[in-house]
């Protein structure tokens, strides 16, 4: 499997992709450790997601003063955020602006993919290939290649013979698209639809949106953030960073409450109102702690979303199409909107419901359903992403064996915490599958893991161990233990990415820890204080001439 020509680079570590979390992982490795550190980026610049999703709406959904990092108390203190919730634009100027206070892009080579990673095990090191040929040789290898990285544009039959524009979100031009005067169509509703369709309906001539399936989107309240507002977010620093974690998702909300099924239904709706008016993540993970449990309790929030979906769409054929059912309130990524629904009261934006209506064809100059032919000049995919597993398989990584990590998880992910899994030693997945990864708030959870993988390499080397790579029992219990975590909430009855159910033939596993950061992050620091239980600790002597 190793190819043995060719010059070899070595290094410590090699960290991959320049997101939030490669940014903080190099700065760990290398600032803190001494380590040697090189990081490899597929883009020309920092930034990770935020380099590459720049669509018209691109904005994050988690207040900016939680959506950054909490490292660095001067960092906190010299950035000032101009929105509650910033748009792509200035988080990507922010992690630009990280790199460069932290002199952290001498340690990338940019527009570099990794195309192959394979263990030699003779020494439990990294031999990692690039599409520039570059070979590097290193002890660890750490993946922080994001969970929505890897995009995913259906198969329609005649995409090739489009004769239009053909845009996908998650790798949008640099340069602004007009749409002036364009026929658009837009296919996908999730976070990113919802996103777009105000901004392409200002501009275009005319808009069909292809829906699959419908959102419950709630408002999201953006707000610039004034010089007070600011000095006091700044001032609350370092209480701010404390009580997320009293929140099982990082994300701070004011009176969470017990059970929607205890109150009375007119409390019910003045406290739903309540949460729909604070906008953000409010009325899904701030409201009743048993909405996401209990179906009964989530019936109640499902029709008061409904509800406004119908108050605020003036054909009530639209608005039918654009009400969901059929599966929980939350259980899929909460959309956050902003003018998404009245956009469709707009006499040239068109709505298709392509379950109804299955698009069978992209033609030369449209998209053809099951009941006619919609002209169009471009065609936006809004069609999300091979989530969580997508940019780990691309790498082909190969562990003992030989074995291609795709296939070691081929009846779906398994490592231990999420953080490594057997047969890959000294192999780190950041924010990776079956960690709280995308329902704790980023920046938080890639902290967290970064600070636990340094301070694990740390402490290999203080105790002189080359390795450490998860046991396969602990795998297989930690495997069964985020499934019983995941099935005891509604979260697994829909057909979410969460789930990989957007990608066919992925297995139907729920890829998310959702026992709370806390709890989460107090099994890692005892895992780590317990001498890393569940993962094997391989000394120099055990791996020469191979283990
Ligand atoms: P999502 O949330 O995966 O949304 C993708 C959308 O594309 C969703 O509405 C899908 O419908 C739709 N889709 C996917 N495949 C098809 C086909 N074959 N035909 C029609 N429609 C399709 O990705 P986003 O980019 O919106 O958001 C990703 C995350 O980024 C988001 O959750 C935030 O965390 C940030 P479906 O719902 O699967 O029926």
């Amino acid at each position: 499997m190793i190819d043995a020509s060719g010059d070899e680079s070595p290094v410590d570590a090699v960290v991959v992709g320049a997101g939030f979390a490669g940014l903080y992982m190099v700065h760990r490795l290398r600032d803190h450790l001494g380590l040697s550190v090189r990081g490899i980026e597929a883009a020309e610049g920092v930034g990770g997601t935020w380099y590459w999703n720049r669509y018209p709406g691109a904005r994050c959904d988690i207040e900016s003063q939680l959506y950054c990092y909490s490292f660095s108390r001067e960092l906190e203190q010299e950035w000032d955020w101009s929105e509650r919730f910033p748009a792509q634009p200035e988080v990507l100027r922010y992690l630009n602006h990280v790199a460069e206070r932290f002199d952290l892009k001498r340690s990338f080579t940019f527009g570099t993919r990794v195309v192959g990673a394979d263990l030699d095990e003779t020494s439990d090191t990294w031999l990692v290939r690039t599409d520039r040929g570059e070979r590097l040789r290193a002890r660890f290898l750490v993946a922080a290649t994001g969970n929505l990285s890897a995009g995913r544009v259906p198969d329609f039959p005649g995409r090739e013979n489009f004769r239009g524009h053909t845009y996908f979100t998650g790798d949008w031009p640099h340069q602004p698209v007009d749409f002036s005067g364009r026929r658009v169509a837009l296919i996908g509703t999730g976070s990113t639809g919802v996103q777009l369709v105000p901004h392409v309906a200002r501009q275009a001539a005319a808009l069909t949106v292809f829906q699959r399936t419908p959102a419950y989107a709630c408002p999201l309240g953006n707000r610039p953030i004034d010089a007070g507002t600011m000095a006091r977010i700044k001032a609350d620093y370092p209480a701010i960073r404390q009580r997320e974690w009293d929140f099982p998702g990082g994300v701070i909300f004011d009176d969470v409450r017990p059970s929607a099924l205890a109150e009375s239904a007119e409390e019910r709706q003045r406290f739903y109102e309540q949460k729909w008016q604070a906008g953000g993540m409010n009325l899904w993970l701030g409201s009743y702690e048993d909405i996401l449990l209990d179906e009964r309790a989530n019936e109640t929030v499902a029709g008061f979303v409904r509800d406004k979906i119908r108050s605020r769409v003036d054909d009530p054929d639209t608005a039918e199409k654009l009400t969901p059912r059929g599966y929980p309130f939350g259980a899929k990524r909460q959309t956050l909107e902003d003018g998404y629904y009245e956009a469709f009261n707009q006499p040239h934006v068109e709505l298709v419901d392509v379950k109804a209506t299955p698009i069978e064809c992209i033609t030369p100059d449209g998209i053809r359903t099951a009941d006619r032919h919609h002209p169009v000049d471009d065609i936006i995919f809004a069609t999300g992403f091979d989530a969580f597993t997508g940019a780990l398989y691309r790498m082909n990584i190969r562990g003992r064996g030989g074995r291609l990590l795709s296939d070691h998880w081929a009846a779906g992910p398994r490592p231990y915490l999420g953080l490594n899994t057997s047969g890959f030693p000294n192999l780190f997945f950041i924010t990776g599958p079956l960690s709280p990864s995308v329902l704790f708030n980023m920046p938080r959870a890639i902290e967290q893991h970064c600070d636990w993988i340094a301070d694990c390499i740390a402490w290999l080397q203080a105790h002189d161990y080359q390795a450490i790579e998860a046991e396969p029992d602990a795998e297989a219990d930690w495997v069964d233990h985020v499934r019983e975590v995941a099935d005891a909430t509604l979260l697994p009855q829909a057909d979410s990415w969460y789930l990989g159910a957007n990608v066919p033939g992925k297995p139907r596993v729920f890829m998310v820890y959702l026992g709370g950061c806390a709890n989460y992050k107090r099994i890692c620091d005892d895992v780590a204080a317990d001498h890393y239980r569940g993962l094997r600790l391989i000394s120099a002597a055990a791996t020469v001439g191979g283990d």
